[in-house]
């Protein structure tokens, strides 16, 4: 039974075996194809033509889907892993265990952004970053960009009030609880992360950090603390949208699971504690 754990509670041997698998999805090749899949992804979904994983009502369903997949695939590898998820309401500091060298690192270097300590520093030799966007192929961050903060609890809580799932036109312009949550609209959570950590991460590549699985296991558990406290709200939009994922239309790339089917997660995991 896969039980996803918040970070910050994980044993060492929990964090070790985490970051070998890890080490092992990128040694075999695996994991660069989850990148390259997020990455198309980024690139063709638009707010007025057809959008999938992003700016849209499955955003959260896709992502569930990716993050079942990647985690499989870790499991293969390890069956005792299991996706951590990072509270950054909580966890809200470049000083938080997180980012110890056990772990997933630091910051990256003034100069060029580069990771240095940890697993996946360019010196460790097993991080290549390949699938780019730009010409360095190391792992770059830079916690904190700009004097940004991260997202607080309250901020949290005023999205996860918000009853209506989505709304018209169903994309980045759209009131509701997915794009506040996806952050194009209001108080932003979701996109504010992927800046604050910078680096790969505030780009269509954002996969090559590790950080990506651990910030998006939280974005789905706050999907699933909302559908616990609205339990008569349910995903939009139910049909004949143009562009857009309905609840019962198949997604690509699987092309063999809806909204719909994704609406359950204790299907394939339970969370530690509820919000
Ligand atoms: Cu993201």
């Amino acid at each position: 039974m896969t039980v996803r754990k918040n970070q910050a509670s994980l044993t060492a041997d929990e964090k070790r075996r985490f970051v070998d698998a890890l080490l092992e999805l990128k040694r075999s090749g695996r994991y660069d194809t989850f990148v390259t899949t997020h990455n198309a992804f980024i690139m063709s979904d638009t707010d007025n033509g057809d959008r999938v994983g992003h700016r849209s009502p499955s955003f959260l369903p896709w992502h569930r889907r990716f993050l079942i997949e990647f985690e499989q695939a870790l499991q293969s590898v390890d069956a005792t892993v299991n996706l951590p998820y990072w509270d950054w309401t909580a966890d809200r500091t470049s000083r938080s265990s997180l980012w110890a060298p056990d772990f997933l690192g630091g910051t990256g270097r003034a100069r060029d952004g580069q990771v240095l300590d940890g697993a996946f520093a360019r010196s460790a030799n097993r991080w290549t970053i390949n699938v780019r966007v730009d010409g360095r192929d190391y792992l770059r961050r830079d916690l904190g960009a700009g004097g940004r903060q991260l997202p607080t609890r309250a901020e949290v809580d005023s999205v996860l009030a918000m009853e209506t799932y989505d709304m018209a036109p169903w994309n980045s312009s759209s009131n509701g609880f997915r794009n506040h949550l996806e952050g194009w609209r209001g108080v932003n959570l979701h996109n504010r992360v992927h800046v604050w950590v910078g680096g790969q991460m505030g780009t269509g590549v954002s996969p090559n950090d590790p950080v990506f699985w651990l910030h998006h296991a939280f974005i789905d558990k706050l999907w699933a603390d909302w559908q616990a406290r609205h339990p008569k709200s349910s995903y939009l939009p139910a049909a004949g949208t143009a562009n857009v994922v309905d609840l019962g239309d198949t997604m690509r790339p699987w092309n063999d699971v809806t909204p719909a089917d994704m609406l359950d997660h204790t299907r394939h995991y339970t969370f530690d504690t509820a919000a």
